[in-house]
């Protein structure tokens, strides 16, 4: 089978939030040992699903605590391994902790997807205020997710987890687009001609060129006559733009902004 048809899903977040109990419902199995107790996962296990004709593979971790002999290691090489990174959260808890933004951030730092779930949801009583309240604590806390792409789920209740198959496959996908640069320079032009960056001392920041040079994740060059006048906050707006524009949620996307005066000559290379 190649490469591309695998989906590589890496299950984190804390001990007891349900992340062997999903991962056996998406096998339609038990083969994994779940209990009510915390740090019943002590290493990563993988394995593999066929759904679709799509081979997934899924990595259960062990719940992240912060005592010192926590295995950071084993989580890192099983983040690595993966394309998708899937947070698990326990709906009953209120507050994404610092430790959950930083692993959501470094997933995307190192290029990875990230789709977020809100476990237990069967346990939640009033449970369209608590949604909101919940999505708005991830967008305050990882403004860099869709907060309208969380799944509130119950592992042990529901009966159908397509939704996350989709979405899985769906995140994927975005992490391989590709942008043709004759539609990007057009999404350039427009951009900057309705919100042009400021000058800086009395500079004239002109936008000449964008180009996508890479995929998984999505990465670009914009050439521009000042690249390192330009402000981080305008490298942010353009970021976001470009995220909006074509959809690119729950994937990183990389900007960059090159040296050189002339663009042919990196694209001659
Ligand atoms: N009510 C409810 N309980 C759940 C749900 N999902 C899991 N549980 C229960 O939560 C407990 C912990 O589940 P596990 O799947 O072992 O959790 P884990 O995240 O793998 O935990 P560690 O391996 O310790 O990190 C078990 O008693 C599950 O039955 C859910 O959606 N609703
Ligand atoms: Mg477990």
């Amino acid at each position: 089978m190649i490469e591309e048809n695998k989906i590589k899903l890496c299950f984190i977040g804390n001990p007891n939030v349900g992340k062997s109990t999903l991962i056996n419902r998406l096998l339609n199995s038990n083969e994994l040992k779940t209990s009510e107790i915390p740090g019943t996962t002590i290493k990563t296990i993988e394995k593999k699903y066929m759904w679709k004709k799509k081979e997934f593979i899924f990595f259960d971790t062990a719940g992240v605590y912060r005592k010192k002999n926590f295995n950071f290691n084993l989580l890192i090489k099983a983040t690595k391994s993966s394309q998708i990174i899937i947070l698990i959260l326990d709906s009953t808890i209120e507050k994404l902790d610092k430790l959950h933004k930083k692993l959501a951030s470094y997933a995307l730092k190192i290029g990875k997807g990230l789709l977020i779930i809100y476990n237990k949801w069967d346990l939640v009583k009033n449970k369209k205020s608590k949604r909101i309240e919940l999505e708005k604590f991830v967008k305050f806390s990882l403004p860099q997710v869709d907060h309208k792409k969380i799944l509130f789920i119950s592992a042990l209740r529901d009966t159908t987890f397509t939704r996350i198959f989709n979405l899985s496959i769906q995140i994927k996908a975005l992490l391989n687009k590709k942008i043709s640069t004759s539609n990007l320079n057009k999404w350039l032009r427009e951009t900057v001609k309705i919100n042009p960056p400021i000058r800086i001392k009395g500079k004239e920041i002109k936008f000449k060129y964008a180009t996508q040079v890479d995929i998984d994740p999505p990465t670009f060059k914009i050439f521009s006559n000042h690249p390192k006048k330009i402000k981080l906050s305008y490298k942010k707006f353009l970021e976001n733009k470009l995220k909006t524009n074509y959809n690119l949620n729950n994937v990183p996307v990389v900007l960059k902004f090159p040296e050189s005066k002339n663009p042919y000559n990196y694209i001659k290379k």
